[in-house]
């Protein structure tokens, strides 16, 4: 009896420890490389050690970004060469016959050498981005000093699950400076994000300088709360070209998204024709979904969106601009004489197939443009064109709808990616939130983009996912920060690493020694995760 216990006991133990992702736990690095080989010994950094680059002039800003991060973490002056390898050396090499995957990268740390190797330049950030959380924390800080900096040897070799991997941020429902866009775009390129979603128009407010219409920033940027302050802001095209500048340097791509045909109530109180009713209005100071939309029976509306979209084309260079077309009520529509003769004669059945007209007809125009467009999943109603790209939010259904269709999907469901939603549990968070959704880590770390109903076929649309930070109840840079981190990182984790690759115990371990980097960085993180309470909600939700 005792002998087939132990039997049985060891047969459990010897199970559990093949059946379990073994996670190297002296290196956390987030996202979860694809392959982590751990060797005995350490690279130590010292005053002398040489920073290198070879292979072409592009690895050059790469390796210059981590000499003026050492130097501004440890005191000392590391200045960057093509020769002269030291006693210890860090070098960044560009290798064309490397793996074709332009975001490909490897990492090889020896005790007298730290060599991060790529195909492109993009790779070699990315190399470059493990290789700083390989540092100790205090990497992310000024001018601490260096109490030798032991690396351990490890050899990686990673790229990512998806192509795509996004964040979005409303400066509509509240601006940000731009300042705050630096940063989070920093912290972006930290955790390898390579796509910023900026969310330039609402009903709430109008937040780019566009010239040919000036009440756009003297007027649609500002709205007057109910308490009789003013608030708003707006970017100038300087502020977007330095924006779109600052990402490129660290492999971000800016996607605009200017709303229509609905959510444009500070564009129609600032050019009130551009209505079915012809107003008046004034920039919306509350949040929802609003009657009064863009007229798209007059045409003078396609003239002010081309027009628009003339000035913001080149300040983009991203392929894709987001046209919106979420939440568009079709009451005004329905009684307007301009839309119901557009409908007949465009021979349109219904207001869904006029909504469909309206983004085809700004989609003709963008690729006119060079550009392709990407859309909210409502414009699949009525019927999307095959080039369109598109962001399923309502859940999955739509992104799988499209998948199945043949049309590119970026996955942003509800349920695992609006980052406005609570993390902790609802009385414990700040501030008071009208509605009570629950989007605790955990469940952001259980987000799979390519849903399990597409073939192997149909996956290859799934371009991959995206986190929503609309900032209705988020009034603060404070409290922005507070809503995405840690979150962002279980987010990345889902879009970089592969599914064998995660694990949640381990990436929670990795979050605890996180929090210290994005201390160091001055984000203001939440700790929400860690409260028992929390988890027991999180379970009870998973019940459901
Ligand atoms: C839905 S997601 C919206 C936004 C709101 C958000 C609040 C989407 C395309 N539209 O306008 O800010 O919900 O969670």
């Amino acid at each position: 009896m005792k002998k087939s216990l132990v039997l049985v006991n060891l047969f459990l133990i010897i199970f559990q420890l093949s059946a379990e992702v073994k996670p190297v736990s002296s290196i956390q690095i987030i996202p979860q490389p694809n392959k982590i080989t751990v060797a005995d010994g350490n690279f130590q950094l010292t005053k002398d050690t040489k920073i290198l680059y070879k292979g072409g002039d592009a690895a050059k800003p790469i390796a210059e970004k981590l000499a003026a991060k050492l130097s501004r973490s440890t005191g000392f002056q590391y200045a960057v060469s093509t020769s002269v390898a030291g006693k210890t050396s860090i070098i960044f090499v560009l290798d064309k016959k490397q793996e074709a995957n332009a975001e490909a990268y490897k990492v090889s740390v020896k005790p007298k050498q730290i060599m991060v190797s790529a195909s492109s330049a993009q790779g070699l950030f990315y190399g470059l981005q493990t290789l700083r959380q390989l540092f100790p924390a205090v990497i992310e800080s000024e001018n601490s000093t260096p109490t030798a900096w032991a690396i351990p040897c490890v050899q990686i070799e990673d790229f990512p699950r998806y192509a795509y991997r996004g964040l979005h941020l409303d400066v509509s429902r509240h601006f940000f400076d731009k300042k705050f866009i630096l940063k989070y775009i920093d912290m972006m390129a930290m955790y390898k994000y390579n796509t910023f979603h900026w969310h330039l128009t609402d009903d709430q407010g109008w937040r780019i300088e566009i010239k040919k219409y000036p009440l756009l920033t003297k007027k649609s940027a500002f709205r007057t709360e109910c308490s009789g302050d003013t608030t708003g802001g707006f970017y100038t095209q300087e502020d977007v070209k330095e924006v779109v500048a600052y990402a490129a340097e660290r492999f971000v791509t800016v996607i605009p998204e200017i709303e229509m045909p609905g959510h444009a109530v500070a564009v129609l109180a600032a050019y009130p024709e551009l209505s079915c009713s012809g107003g008046p209005f004034t920039v919306a100071n509350t949040w929802g979904v609003f009657h009064d939309v863009f007229c798209a029976g007059n045409d003078k509306t396609f003239e002010f969106l081309e027009n628009v979209m003339t000035e913001i084309v080149p300040l983009f260079p991203s392929k894709y601009i987001h046209i919106g077309g979420d939440e568009c009520k079709k009451t005004r529509w329905e009684r307007c004489i301009k839309c119901q003769a557009r409908m007949k004669t465009e021979n349109l059945a219904d207001e869904h197939k006029l909504q469909s007209y309206f983004i085809n007809r700004m989609e003709k125009f963008l690729q006119s443009k060079g550009k392709q467009i990407i859309g909210w999943d409502e414009i699949l109603e009525g019927g999307a064109s095959k080039t369109a790209t598109i962001m399923s939010w309502r859940g999955i259904k739509g992104g799988i709808e499209a998948a199945k269709a043949g049309n590119y999907v970026v996955m942003t469901p509800g349920t695992h990616c609006y980052f406005d939603h609570y993390q902790g549990v609802e009385s414990e968070e700040p501030p008071a939130f009208p509605h009570n959704r629950f989007l605790p880590l955990q469940q952001v770390y259980t987000f799979n983009p390519t849903p399990k109903e597409l073939n192997a076929d149909e996956a290859k649309y799934i371009l991959g996912g995206q986190a929503n930070v609309w900032s209705e109840y988020i009034p603060t840079t404070n409290q922005a920060e507070y809503m995405l981190y840690p979150r962002a990182l279980a987010m990345i984790e889902c879009l970089w690493s592969k599914t064998e690759n995660k694990n949640y115990e381990f990436f929670e371990q990795k979050v605890h020694t996180h929090y210290l980097r994005m201390e160091n960085y001055g984000i203001n993180f939440s700790k929400s995760a860690d409260r028992e309470s929390t988890k027991i909600k999180w379970q009870s939700i998973q019940k459901k």
